[in-house]
């Protein structure tokens, strides 16, 4: 890549020898819709499968070294053996994420539920998430609540705050060493005339209340349609209070399409917010992941290539001439600061990614070398017979 400056270079190779990009263990289990789940061959039947299908998208991507996991979805008994199944495929498990929305107790809610003992029960499962951290290593709990109403007045949107406050209290309490809540918020769905976390505001203010070990996870598909995600990004790490993203693509609602696919220009302006906050070092505690599902693509080439997606985002916001942008800003040149942004953004970095990657030892091209590596034939194979994993809806 001959037309970047070697101090440009210099910065996209330090910036992205950084970057970390947890990816999900649903991820490679089937999905689908409301409508259907459908079925690929070759997909894993236990989490030890999941995880070894993410270490191999770490193997061809270097940039993918933890999988995360949903509870109870790949619930086992014994964490810390499978926390060394993870270590001997050459990744770890990272963040935990707690589902308390399939449970028939759970049709009113859970957290936030009008009955007690739905909520001791819904309690109970996110304290029982936080052992498992332990069991793991684990730094994150990441919280995501369905709850909410279908109804005016079918319950009090006050009161249910309450109970959420007093459930995040309580499993805010339980955490320990460097173990942290992620509280996720989303605008609608499953509930649709409230729900009881819908935007980053009602999050924020949650973790305000609860203090350091308390941050705001932002999916990228979680908000209405225009809303101004980088703002949001921008925001709440001028607080402190940004924990990391779920990265996926939306073109309708939560669609938990592949990363960068449905609008990369606003992963590039996202991206650019966290470096221009210095926040992609691993040490930031902005942890990069992705939520997304792949129904109708095969699933592990699916994962490196959202890899690749937010790798290309982030070398473009780290190709942006800060000091050329902060005159033009400083002088007060809307064009000028504009098309700075834009040069970055329409460099074509895929030679230079390509580069860094031989340089580490890995494909230059991923996705083909994945191909090339008859992976997907083998395990075609290999998992015959047995049950697949899937959603559990
Ligand atoms: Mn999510």
């Amino acid at each position: 890549m001959t037309d970047v400056p070697a101090a440009a270079r210099t910065r996209v190779v330090e910036g992205l020898s950084g970057l970390r990009i947890e990816t999900p263990s649903w991820g490679y289990a089937n999905s689908g819709t409301r409508f259907k789940v459908f079925a690929q061959p070759g997909v894993p039947r236990t989490v030890h499968e999941k995880i070894d299908d993410a270490a191999t998208v770490h193997r061809f991507t270097g940039a993918a070294p933890s999988v995360a996991l949903h509870i109870p979805w790949d619930a086992v008994e014994d964490y810390g053996a499978l926390a060394d199944h993870a270590t001997e495929r050459g990744v770890r498990i990272g963040t935990v994420n707690a589902n308390v929305f399939q449970d028939d107790a759970y049709r009113l809610g859970s957290v936030c539920h009008p009955d007690p003992a739905v909520r001791r029960k819904a309690v109970r499962h996110l304290l029982d998430c936080v052992d498992i951290m332990d069991g793991t290593g684990s730094r994150d709990l990441k919280l995501w609540f369905a709850d909410g109403t279908n109804y005016p007045g079918q319950d009090s949107i006050r009161r249910r705050q309450d109970r959420l406050a007093e459930a995040l209290r309580e499993v805010r309490d339980r955490l320990g060493g460097n173990q942290r809540l992620l509280l996720e918020y989303k605008l609608f769905e499953p509930a649709f005339y409230t729900t009881d976390v819908p935007d980053w505001g009602t999050a924020f203010a949650h973790c305000l209340e609860l203090g350091d070990r308390a941050r705001v996870v932002i999916d990228t598909g979680h908000h209405a349609p225009h809303t101004n995600i980088e703002f949001i990004v921008a925001v709440l790490l001028r607080l402190g209070k940004l924990g990391g993203f779920d990265f996926n693509s939306r073109f309708y609602a939560d669609d938990d399409l592949m990363a960068g696919a449905a609008d990369p220009f606003q992963l590039f302006r996202v991206l650019c917010e966290i470096v221009q906050a210095d926040a992609l070092r691993p040490d930031s505690g902005i942890a990069f992941m992705l939520d997304q599902c792949h129904n109708v693509e095969p699933k592990i080439p699916a994962v490196i290539r959202s890899v690749m997606n937010v790798q290309e985002a982030t070398a473009k916001a780290l190709l942006v001439d800060t000091a050329a942008l902060a005159e033009a800003q400083r002088s007060g040149d809307v064009l000028g600061a504009h098309a700075v942004l834009m040069d970055a953004y329409d460099t074509d970095v895929r030679p230079l990614l390509a580069a860094l990657r031989e340089d580490a030892g890995l494909a230059p091209d991923p996705i083909a070398a994945y191909h090339r590596s008859g992976h997907a034939d083998r395990l075609s194979a290999e998992r015959a017979g047995g049950r697949q994993a899937g959603w559990g809806a």
